[in-house]
């Protein structure tokens, strides 16, 4: 605190010096007596960053569940640590979130849905070359969590060679499995032959085991 604008007279005669506790947005207000030459600073925590302290005190506890409610029934804008569940959107959700962690002291692991697509060659068995954004290679997912991807009438005679990886998110940077699955339809010298060819994705297996490779014969015209 200067005294006209000049250093010859300042307060305190040490630097105030003060240090927040968490990340936030805070008031500040510095409050000057003149006559006991205090220097006074108030910080108070408007909204910080802490997922669940809807009252911004810096902690979560039963009463930001309190303030939560209190924002859904008023209707006004909650601050953004009040989306619990991490969903985009502040609702009743986030209350049962929000209670689920003071009970269990972890927050519920959003469930993350991935597109799992076909990746590799030949072009007549995938319709295209390597490509991890085709989306017709996109895998069907089952009711037991795995991924199917199928074509069904495969032409082919003597050995085909097949070269393929599963890709997550139409994006190179997961794929499984580590070196490309190769192997081989039909064999040397053979027939024209109908397959059908399937191929299954499970994301919950290990990654040795995550892609499996069936190749069933429909029809053999000789
Ligand atoms: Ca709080
Ligand atoms: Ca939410």
């Amino acid at each position: 605190m200067v005294v006209n604008h000049t250093w010859a007279e300042a307060y305190p005669s040490q630097n105030h010096v003060q240090t927040v506790e968490n990340d936030g947005i805070y008031n500040v207000k510095i409050t000057f007596n003149p006559d006991t030459k205090d220097v006074n600073c108030e910080l108070t925590l408007i909204q910080g960053d802490i997922r669940g302290d809807v009252d911004g005190d810096g902690e979560v506890a039963i009463a930001d569940v309190t303030v939560l409610i209190d924002y859904l029934l008023s209707g006004q804008t909650a601050p953004a640590v009040a989306d619990c569940d991490q969903d985009g959107e502040v609702s009743i959700a986030d209350v049962t979130c929000l209670i689920d962690f003071l009970l269990s002291g972890n927050w519920p692991v959003p469930e993350i849905e991935h597109i799992y697509t076909v990746a590799g060659t030949p072009t007549s068995l995938f319709g295209s070359e390597w490509d991890a954004t085709n989306e017709s290679n996109d895998m069907v997912k089952g009711d037991n969590g795995v991924y199917i991807w199928k074509y069904e009438g495969y032409v082919a005679s003597g050995a085909t060679e097949v070269a393929f990886k599963v890709v997550e998110d139409h994006n190179w940077s997961h794929s499984w499995p580590a070196n490309n699955f190769e192997t081989l339809i039909g064999t040397e010298g053979a027939p024209l032959t109908v397959y059908i060819v399937t191929i299954v994705f499970d994301p919950n297996a290990d990654d040795n085991n995550k892609v499996q490779f069936y190749l069933q014969e429909v029809q053999n015209p000789e």
